[in-house]
């Protein structure tokens, strides 16, 4: 018999594929109406908004009593309220300046939360047909196959992820360029990537492309649905100091190994966050 939860995922499910369709044909025309948000780095569409309307609306109808944390809801000055209820944590589209810049390096991520912890993640990147998707307990996949993260234990065979995102203040420019000398230099990482969208370097970790990722001034809806994706996989999902995952303290390491993600946490420069909500 169907549990809640196996409707929770149908249901979210078969919204995703809705609102890839319509990413991908945005996607597909010339140009995109273009706003600033929080500074003239922090981009939105009207691709984004509509998206999150999609998906909350239809979230909503089927589940009345859940609760719903958006990106752009909470741009338009929703406050983020994460209590115990079930709570949908919505990006519609992770990566807008990609999507600006047509590199297709985007996707929808939508996570669920119940007692304040997470039990389920998709990702989705409609212009490549990626699909990953993981519920705690049962694994995770791309496109209904299984995928793992690496065996890396160490920083100087591993590929890592590396991203500064749309906020540029000089504390967090510093914690960067140390920290990659710290990697790339001094203890000779196999290489830095940086895809521009913080769910995708993660799914990246989960199925063994990158072997680590770490960013300072995200959001909970940048993280939350990746990070089951990633535990699933059999990632390590930490802050970069070294204590427990929060997806509202605005920074995340992951890595392939608990090894690997302590020596990283080691040599990062940390850069300070209030929590968010
Ligand atoms: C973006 C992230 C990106 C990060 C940016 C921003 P958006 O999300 O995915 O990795 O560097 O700060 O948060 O705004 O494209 O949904």
């Amino acid at each position: 018999m169907a549990s809640e939860e196996d409707k929770y995922f149908e249901v979210a499910l078969g919204l995703v594929k809705s609102a890839g369709r319509m990413v991908r044909d945005a996607f597909d025309r010339p140009f995109s109406e273009v706003q600033t948000k929080a500074s003239n780095t922090d981009l939105v569409t009207e691709t984004d908004q509509n998206v999150e309307i999609l998906l909350t609306r239809g979230l909503s109808d089927a589940f009345p009593d859940h609760q719903f944390i958006g990106e752009e809801s909470a741009a338009a000055g929703k406050k983020i309220e994460f209590t115990d209820a079930p709570t949908w944590i919505i990006d519609p589209i992770d990566g807008t300046t990609n999507f600006v810049h047509r590199i297709p390096m985007i996707c929808i991520c939508v996570g669920l939360a119940v007692k304040k912890e997470l039990r389920m993640g998709i990702v989705y990147n409609p212009i490549t047909n990626e699909l990953y998707t993981a519920r705690t307990g049962q694994g995770a996949f791309k496109n209904g196959f299984r995928i793992y993260v690496s065996k890396t234990e160490e920083v100087r065979h591993a590929l890592v992820g590396h991203q500064i995102g749309s906020q540029r203040h000089q504390e967090l420019i510093n914690s960067y360029t140390s920290s990659f000398i710290a990697m790339m230099v001094t203890n000779e990482a196999r290489g830095i990537r940086s895809f521009g969208s913080a769910a995708i370097n993660m799914v990246c970790v989960a199925q063994g492309s990158l072997d680590a990722y770490v960013e300072y001034g995200l959001h909970c809806w940048d993280v939350a649905a990746a990070a089951v994706i990633l535990k699933e996989a059999g990632g390590v999902v930490i802050d970069p100091t070294g204590g427990e995952f929060n997806m509202m303290s605005r920074k995340v390491l992951c890595a392939s190994t608990k090894e690997l993600a302590t020596q990283l946490s080691g040599m990062l420069t940390h850069a300070n966050y209030e929590p968010e909500g």
